[in-house]
């Protein structure tokens, strides 16, 4: 696979983008609960920051919303009637069960799978595994349209494996791309994959939320036909998942032979690097950047979210571009990090800021936003193309969002079932543009 390179999938952010303070240990979702959200705005930004990558000529692919409202999950809550007569009811009787149904959560395209690339499996195919998302009410109902969605644009079996989501209970908690990385020396040869847990199946923790069992990161290895060599298991560390780093990417971000992550990101960080540079032998020397507590506190690293940055092999350059939310550059100590770093000679060359603020309110950066796939070209060929993006297609993208989505939206909007007619068909003309009315 020398030809390969990375592909971002973004989540196209759906008209039902709202702050519905529904994630425990998610500290931006819940300080910013009940506020009022810009739907419109929050999809101009995602759709900006693939423009970013377009025009410097990365290849950008785009997933889209998820049916919103979900009906399922009120029918299965014991509501029924006509549409508008269940979003009425539940209103009444369950408004944080209409959020859940609202929500528009699939934008964080790194939680809707689990992916390897063919170089790094026995059987040659690219793999992808649904995540089920169990941890959180409004996510879990994700994994069954997003399987569908991804069935739908890697349709071709010879080349892409697509396995469904794990059983749906907490010993096989799994969130994707968010708590996976994968190193190389280059995207197209044989790399080390490296999962990061934040329990074991049966194992209890207090405080906020472990979101990845280690059995599930096992699983999806084993599904993914993965060396065992190849592939490092580390646990994440308490103390950060207990700052409100509720997933590994919050906290680590990887790419190439690059780990660029904080001193308190995994619990036993000597051991971790260890294990991956045993697991790199013969392929590449890995090149760790961590960030200390005493320059960067957990805390900034958190509202900042330095981490959850895209880490990207920018055309023309030959150090890596850090590709990181404005918050960034407004904290002091991840802003003068960022500057020390790059004056430096280390892997990282550049650090470009985007304005993805609506989805930082939520507890989602830019690398939250997008979900990677490293593909040749004939994989890239192989795929359904209305989902790849250049610029004509942002433009018709952006044209139907601004046609379509709100301005601002509320708690209170949710209640109104034309509401729930608009979002139907925004996401029915998306779907259009995009070439995939099969999914309505
Ligand atoms: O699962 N926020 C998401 C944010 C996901 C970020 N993804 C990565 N780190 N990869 C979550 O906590 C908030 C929704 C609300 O409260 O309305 C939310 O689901």
């Amino acid at each position: 696979m020398s030809n390969a390179r990375e592909v971002n999938f973004d989540g196209l952010i759906g008209p039902s983008h709202n702050y519905g303070g529904m994630s425990q240990g998610n500290l931006a979702s819940a300080t910013n609960a009940g506020d009022v959200s810009n739907p419109r705005e929050a999809a101009l930004q995602g759709l900006e920051k693939m423009r970013l990558l377009v025009k410097a000529g990365l290849t950008q692919g785009i997933l889209p919303p998820l049916p919103r409202p979900n009906f399922d999950l009120l029918v299965s809550a014991g509501f029924g009637g006509s549409d508008a007569e269940i979003i009425e009811k539940a209103a009444r009787e369950a408004p944080r069960l209409l959020k859940a149904a609202y929500s528009a959560s699939s934008m964080w395209a790194a939680n809707a799978a689990t992916v390897s690339p063919s170089a790094d499996s026995v059987d040659g195919r690219l793999h992808l595994t649904s995540a089920n998302l169990s941890t959180m009410l409004h996510r879990s109902t994700e994994h069954p349209d997003t399987t569908a969605s991804l069935v739908s644009i890697f349709e071709n079996e010879e080349r892409f494996a697509i396995h469904g989501a794990l059983p749906m209970h907490a010993d096989f908690a799994d969130e994707g791309a968010a708590n996976h990385v994968r190193l190389c020396a280059e995207h197209g040869r044989e790399g080390v994959e490296l999962f990061v847990y934040g329990r074991e199946a049966g194992e209890s923790t207090a405080g906020f939320p472990a979101r990845q069992t280690k059995l599930a990161s096992e699983s999806i290895a084993r599904s993914h036909r993965l060396s065992s060599q190849r592939t490092v298991l580390a646990r994440q560390a308490r103390v950060a998942i207990e700052a409100g780093a509720f997933h590994n990417d919050v906290v680590c971000v990887g790419a190439l032979d690059t780990l660029f992550f904080h001193e308190f990101a995994f619990e036993d960080t000597e051991a971790t690097l260890e294990a991956i540079r045993k697991a790199a032998e013969s392929l590449f020397e890995l090149k760790p950047v961590m960030v200390p507590e005493a320059e960067v506190p957990i805390g900034d690293a958190i509202t900042s979210y330095l981490f959850n940055s895209q880490l990207l092999q920018w055309p023309g350059e030959d150090r890596l571009v850090l590709l990181a939310p404005m918050e960034t550059q407004e904290t002091e100590s991840t802003r003068i990090f960022c500057e020390k770093m790059v004056s430096g000679n280390g892997p990282i060359g550049r650090v470009q800021y985007v304005d993805v603020r609506q989805s930082m309110r939520n507890g989602g950066g830019p690398a939250c936003l997008r979900l990677r796939v490293v593909m040749s070209d004939e994989e890239i060929a192989a795929v359904h193309q209305g989902v790849m993006l250049n610029e004509t297609k942002i433009d018709a993208l952006q044209d139907i969002i601004r046609r379509t989505y709100r301005d601002r939206l509320t708690a209170a909007d949710l209640a109104d079932p034309t509401f729930a007619s608009e979002c139907q068909l925004a996401r029915e003309a998306l779907l259009e543009e995009l070439e995939l009315s099969g999914l309505v």
